[in-house]
């Protein structure tokens, strides 16, 4: 089964008395390896029941989601959020996602350290969480979703209405790779990142396309418009109407 992460943020009020009597504005932790930061609150790490980690945090009108986690066999004990079907991508190999949501734009980003050495990932946010098989992870997300799926058509199947994020490797197999839109997700649409075998396709009829799916990261991506059907999220609320968030 996926593990589906869940992040939950909790904003104490300024000056209220935290753990650590340092005065930082609240911080709160969660299941699986995601831990949450407000405002200049300091970061904590659980290592609880997973071997991911992460954080939440947020500052000036945007929203900021870390997680990573070190890729394990569908059936391996211990839960992790980052499943490999491929050699190509070995068990414990690790990934870490970041996702900055701003009110109409963001940015993520993905790093690997273990994979396979010189190699190039054709990688992808999908709709679904990570399974046993490779499929589970479902088609990739679109903005403007395709009447015709699976999607190969290359007005549809580009690099700006979807997140596109391949890489390289170097000679340690580490790699990395960043991709800005100038949208948010719809809530709970986008549910992972996954790793395919190769380059992906720019070519009509083939767009998208990067072979078969190597390894898959079940990542607890945030919408990002408050609004439009997403909860408002800390730190989204326009200056000037911040209301009764402290400050
Ligand atoms: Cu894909």
């Amino acid at each position: 089964m996926a593990v589906v992460t869940a992040v939950t943020v909790t904003i104490a009020t300024a000056g209220a008395a935290s753990a650590n009597g340092s005065g930082t504005t609240g911080s709160a932790v969660t299941g699986s390896g995601i831990t949450g930061t407000a405002d200049t609150g300091s970061a904590v790490t659980d290592r609880g029941s997973g071997s991911g980690s992460g954080s939440v945090s947020k500052s000036g009108g945007s929203f900021t989601l870390r997680t990573s986690d070190r890729f394990a066999a569908p059936r391996a004990k211990g839960g992790s959020a980052a499943l490999t079907y491929d050699r190509r991508v070995p068990v414990g190999a690790e990934i870490q996602v970041g996702q900055r949501v701003r009110p109409k734009s963001m940015k993520i980003e993905v790093a690997v350290r273990g994979a396979a050495r010189n190699r190039t990932y054709g990688v992808h946010v999908h709709t679904r969480p990570c399974g046993a098989k490779p499929d589970s992870s479902g088609p990739h997300y679109q903005h403007r979703k395709d009447p015709r799926q699976p999607s190969v058509s290359a007005r549809y199947a580009n690099p700006r209405n979807e997140v596109w994020l391949d890489f390289a490797t170097d000679k340690h197999g580490s790699g990395s790779a960043v991709a800005r839109q100038k949208w948010t997700f719809r809530k709970g649409e986008a549910r992972s990142v996954v790793l395919h075998e190769h380059a992906t396709s720019t070519h009509n009829g083939k767009a998208g396309q990067a072979g078969d799916r190597l390894a898959c990261f079940t990542v607890p991506f945030e919408s990002g418009a408050p609004g439009k059907g997403g909860r408002p999220l800390p730190g989204l609320m326009p200056s000037g109407e911040s209301g009764d968030l402290p400050s």
